[in-house]
């Protein structure tokens, strides 16, 4: 017992120690002055100043601002990211434009897990189209990110990020990244050649929404020998030759010793003149691939029934609104494989992966699980107020009973579907009982 003790008061020293010398450097464009970057009102007004001063352990945050910036890691294993990451309006108002002068976000290849990058928006990056001296090298990938030279690919970490209208002749918005690509929006990027939203990514890819981008050939993935899964590659384009969705996932060159896997994505509505979704590929499995007849474990051609797939807009070709998230008639719900690494894991909305949908404990298909969350509250006047999100049904009918095994239950109203994403809720007047069920039926 006291041996454990001891060591316990080790591994708490240690980490003081570690949290002590982690700095976290400041980034604002409007600050009056730029500081030594030690706080908000003495920050940087660059990002790039912000990455000089860190060392491997520390943090640079960026406040919401548009910084015309071509950012470099470095090497650093550090954390880069906006004030809040998971937040998608602050997202997109933190913005690094790489103002068609080299890609966005450069790592030089020899960052591991550790170094991060989170929560920003990245645009109008490019390469310089200098690929025929020496193909897959700098310049020639990444219009969002570059990764690295291969074959020493960076083992970056890049999250919630929108990464979108970025150019290049690989990787149109990621070229050789090896590390996690998660929860990030890929989308309007566009390939000269392979790959208009990532070449040569080769780590695991999960939770992204990769979307409207183009290429000559893989307008989504190409050359990805990657884990790629619960992700939605819909409506990327080859202009020419194959695959608009993903193209040669198995065949990586240069030998990078991973094997390659797509699990839980839907591919739909990708095009190409031939083998518009997936083109010498691994087999997927546990998908939703528009015209699929590959054969693989449990894939599916039913259409996967988006909640509003063109979005507000209602233009199928602005992306960034367009809502891929299931509807309740979605065959993609409850038909994935749980796997180890979502017991932790959150679906792109940062909520629980694996949800009961419609008939199982079971993972769906797709970036986003299927859930009808209602609210409850017991009013001051004793009613009770159930309210939920409008979703595009038919009708919503609410039941009520005081107990549900000796009862049955009493039909209290129907409400039709409104406008969608609106609130809907009903007061139930007779709440003065200590307990009361309710039930809502979605048709
Ligand atoms: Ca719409
Ligand atoms: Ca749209
Ligand atoms: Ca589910």
């Amino acid at each position: 017992m006291k041996a454990i003790v001891s060591a316990m008061s080790v591994m708490l020293a240690v980490c003081i120690l570690d949290a002590a010398y982690a700095a976290t450097w400041y980034v604002d464009a409007s600050v009056p002055k730029a500081g030594d970057g030690t706080s908000w009102e003495k920050a940087f007004k660059r990002i790039q100043l912000g990455i000089n001063k860190a060392v491997d352990g520390d943090t640079v945050i960026v406040a919401q601002g548009t910084y015309v910036e071509n950012v470099n890691f470095q090497g650093k294993n550090i954390v880069l990211t906006s004030t809040q990451p998971t937040n998608w309006d602050i997202v997109a108002k933190t913005i690094i434009d790489g103002n068609k002068a080299g890609s966005v976000v450069t790592f030089l290849g020899t960052e591991d897990e550790t170094s991060v990058l989170s929560g920003f928006t990245l645009r109008n990056g490019n390469g310089t189209p200098t690929f025929f001296s020496s193909a897959w090298g700098d310049g020639t990938g990444g219009g969002g990110i570059f990764g690295g030279h291969v074959p020493d690919l960076t083992r970056a970490t890049v999250e919630n990020n929108l990464i979108t209208g970025n150019a290049c002749v690989f990787g149109g918005g990621v070229f050789g990244v090896s590390g996690a690509i998660r929860n990030n929006v890929i989308v309007s990027n566009s390939a000269v050649l392979m790959g208009g939203a990532l070449a040569l990514c080769t780590g695991v890819i999960e939770n992204n929404i990769i979307a409207g981008n183009s290429g000559y050939c893989s307008g989504g993935l190409g050359h990805c020998n990657a884990t790629v899964r619960n992700s939605a590659v819909v409506g990327n384009t080859a202009a020419s030759f194959h695959a608009g969705g993903f193209g040669h996932l198995g065949r990586c060159p240069y030998g990078i010793p991973m094997v390659g896997s797509i699990t839980n994505c839907i591919i739909w509505g990708n095009t190409s003149p031939t083998d518009p979704q997936v083109h010498d590929s691994v087999v997927p499995t546990y998908c939703c691939i528009q015209d699929w007849t590959g054969g693989g474990e449990a894939n599916i051609a039913l259409n996967p029934a988006f909640v509003d797939p063109d979005g507000p807009d209602d233009d199928p070709n602005t992306y960034e609104d367009n809502d891929y998230r299931l509807l309740l008639a979605s065959p993609c719900i409850d038909a994935g494989i749980n796997e180890d690494w979502m017991a932790t894991a959150v679906d792109f909305d940062g909520k629980p992966r694996i949800v009961l949908g419609a008939s199982s404990l079971t993972v769906d298909i797709g970036a986003y699980e299927y859930r009808f969350d209602v609210g409850i509250v017991r009013n001051a006047e004793s009613s009770v107020e159930l309210s939920w999100t409008m979703r595009p049904v038919t009708s919503y009918t609410l039941l009520s009973t005081f107990d549900m095994t000796l009862q049955p239950w009493t039909e209290e109203t129907t409400i039709f579907g409104g406008k969608t994403g609106g609130p809907a809720s009903w007061i139930d007047p007779d709440a003065s009982s200590s307990l009361k069920f309710y039930r809502l039926e979605v048709k």
